[in-house]
C-alpha cells in the first residue's frame, strides 16, 4: 500500500501537476499506440514538452511583469485585501484547510486522482454520457481540486466524519464539472480553430460556452434586424496610421504602454524604487517602456510555444482516441486558443476585463464592502483574453469588448461574495477565475441551503447538459470531433 502511495505521489508531483510532462506523456502514449517509428515518438514527445515549456515561459513572464502594478496598487493605496488569483487561492487552502476543517491538504491530491478517473470513465462511456473530452491541465486541476474541496466541505459539513463518502461525492461533482465544462467548449473551439481537434480544459470553460453563445445570438439578432453586424477584429480595415494596430506586437505594445504606463506613472518613481522594482539611477521612462513592451515579448513567446506543441498533441491524441478513449479529444490550457482567431482579441479582451474589474473593485470600496478584492493577473488576463478570442469569432469586435468587460465585473463581485461566504477571504486569496466566481458559487449556495437535495440537483443538472446538447444536434454531435470536414459538409447541406 505504501509503495503504491509513494508511486502515486511521485507521479502526481512530477507529471500530473506539471502540464509539460503530462502533455509529453500523453503524446508519448498516443504515438506509441499509433505505432509510429521510435524517432517520431521521441521527436514528437520532445517537441510537446519543449513547446509547453515555452508556453510556460510566456505565461510566467506575463504574470511576473504585471507584479509591480498589483503589488504597487495594494501597497501604495493601502488596499490590503484578498487577491483573486489561482496561486493565492491555492495558498489560502493550504494555509486554512486544517485550521478550518481539521483536514490535511494531502486529501486534495486524492480528490484530484479520483476526479480524473471519473472524467476518464465519463468519456469511456460516451455513448451513454455524451461526454467527449479529457481534462489535461494538471496545474489547473490542482487549484480546482483545492478550492472544490473547501467549497464542498463548507456546503455539506455532514460529510466531515465520513472521509470515503466525502471524497467520492467531491470527485463526482468535480469530475463531472471537468467533463461537462470542457465538453461545452468543443463546438466553439472547433469553429475557432477550423477543426484542430482540441477544446478547453481551464477555469472559464462554462464562461467561454456562455459568452460564445451570447456573442452568436447577438450577431444573429443584428442580422435579423437588418442592422450591420459588428465586424470581426481581423476584418476591420483601419484608416491610415491606425493600420499599425493590425500588427499584433505593435497593438499589444501600444495598448499596454498606454494603460500600464499610466498606472506606473501614478505609482511614481519613488515608490517603485523603494519597493525594489526600479533600480537606483535607472531611467524611469525606459523602465516604463521596457516593462510595457515586455508584454508583447511574452505574448509572442507564448504563441510560439502553442504552435510548437498543439499539432503534436492533437495528432498523437488520435492514438489514445482510437484505442483507449474512442471519440475523445484533449481539453487544454486556454492560452492555446491565442494561436487562433484574431491575435489582437487578446490585448483587447484583457483591457476590457481589467476595466470591468477595476470598476467593480471601486464599487466595493465605495460600498465599504467587508472584503476587498485585489485584481490578480491570471484571472484578468487569461479569462478575459480567452473570452474575447471566442466572442470575436462569433460576434465581432463589440462582443470582444462588452463580454470580457462583463466578465471582469462577475469575477470581482462573485469572488468577493463566495470567499467571504465560505471563509477563504481570511486567508488572503481566492481562485477568482470566471467559473469559480460564478458557477461554483451557485453550486455552493444550492448545496449549502438544500443540503443533499442540493447536491442531487447539481449532479443531475451537470449530467443533463450534454444530453440536451446531444438531442439538439444528433447527427452532428459526435461527428464534429470525429471528422470536422464531414461535419462542415453536413451543416452546409442543412443550410441550403
Ligand atoms: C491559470 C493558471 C496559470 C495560467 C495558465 C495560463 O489558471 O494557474 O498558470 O492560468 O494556465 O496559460
Amino acid at each position: 500500500m505504501n509503495i503504491l502511495m509513494n508511486a502515486w505521489s511521485y507521479f502526481a508531483t512530477n507529471i500530473l501537476q506539471q502540464p509539460a510532462w503530462m502533455i509529453g506523456l500523453i503524446v508519448l502514449v498516443g504515438y506509441i499506440l499509433l505505432k509510429k517509428p521510435w524517432y517520431d515518438v521521441l521527436g514528437g514527445t520532445l517537441k510537446a514538452v519543449i513547446g509547453y515549456m515555452i508556453l510556460a515561459v510566456g505565461s510566467g513572464g506575463l504574470v511576473n511583469n504585471f507584479r509591480p502594478v498589483l503589488v504597487g496598487l495594494g501597497e501604495r493605496f493601502n488596499l490590503n485585501a484578498m487577491v483573486i488569483d489561482p496561486y493565492f487561492g491555492q495558498n489560502a487552502v493550504t494555509a486554512g484547510v486544517e485550521e478550518t476543517f481539521g483536514k490535511s491538504f494531502s486529501q486534495v491530491m486524492i480528490l484530484l486522482l479520483l476526479a480524473f478517473i471519473i472524467n476518464i470513465l465519463l468519456v469511456r462511456f460516451r455513448k451513454i454520457t455524451k461526454l467527449r473530452s479529457l481534462f489535461t491541465t494538471g496545474h489547473v486541476q490542482v487549484q480546482q481540486a483545492s478550492t472544490a474541496y473547501w467549497l464542498i466541505l463548507f456546503a455539506l459539513p455532514g460529510l466531515l466524519t465520513n472521509n470515503t463518502a466525502l471524497l467520492i461525492v467531491m470527485a463526482v461533482v468535480l469530475g463531472l464539472y471537468w467533463a461537462v465544462g470542457s465538453n461545452l467548449t468543443i463546438k466553439p473551439t472547433q469553429e475557432l480553430t477550423d477543426g484542430a481537434g482540441f477544446c478547453l480544459g481551464h477555469q472559464q470553460i462554462m464562461g467561454v460556452a456562455l459568452f460564445s453563445w451570447i456573442a452568436g445570438k447577438w450577431h444573429e439578432s443584428n442580422v435579423k434586424k437588418g442592422k450591420k453586424a459588428s465586424k470581426k477584429i481581423e476584418d476591420i480595415e483601419l484608416p491610415g496610421f491606425m493600420t499599425i494596430f493590425n500588427e499584433n506586437m505593435v497593438c499589444t505594445a501600444l495598448l499596454m504602454t498606454l494603460f500600464f504606463g499610466a498606472i506606473l506613472l501614478l505609482l511614481g518613481r519613488d515608490y517603485l524604487t523603494e519597493a525594489g522594482f526600479l533600480k537606483e539611477g535607472q531611467s524611469f521612462l525606459f523602465y516604463i517602456l521596457t516593462t510595457c513592451l515586455n508584454f508583447a515579448v511574452y505574448l509572442a513567446i507564448l504563441q510560439l510555444g502553442v504552435r510548437t506543441f498543439v499539432t503534436e498533441l492533437t495528432n498523437s491524441f488520435q492514438g489514445i482516441a482510437g484505442k483507449l478513449l474512442p471519440g475523445s479529444i484533449p481539453a487544454v490550457d486556454c492560452a492555446v486558443s491565442y494561436g487562433f482567431g484574431s491575435p489582437n482579441a487578446v490585448p483587447i479582451g484583457f483591457l476590457a476585463g481589467a476595466v470591468g474589474q477595476f470598476l467593480a473593485i471601486g464599487a466595493l470600496i465605495l460600498l465599504k464592502s467587508p472584503v476587498l478584492v485585489i485584481a490578480g493577473f491570471v484571472p484578468v488576463f487569461f479569462d478575459n483574453a480567452t473570452i474575447a478570442v471566442y466572442a470575436n469569432n462569433r460576434g465581432g469586435l463589440k462582443a470582444a469588448i462588452v463580454l470580457p468587460f462583463i466578465s471582469g465585473l462577475c469575477q470581482v463581485f462573485g469572488s468577493a461574495f463566495i470567499a467571504s461566504f465560505v471563509g477563504m477571504a481570511a486567508y488572503g486569496g481566492y481562485l477568482g477565475m470566471w467559473d469559480w466566481a460564478v458557477v461554483w458559487p451557485v453550486f455552493t449556495v444550492v448545496m449549502k441551503y438544500l443540503s443533499y437535495a442540493g447536491l442531487a440537483i447539481v449532479i443531475i443538472a451537470l449530467i443533463a447538459i450534454p444530453q440536451i446538447q446531444y438531442r439538439l444536434d444528433k447527427d452532428g454531435y459526435f461527428l464534429m470531433t470525429e471528422d470536422w470536414e464531414a461535419y462542415k459538409e453536413l451543416k452546409g447541406k442543412k443550410a441550403e
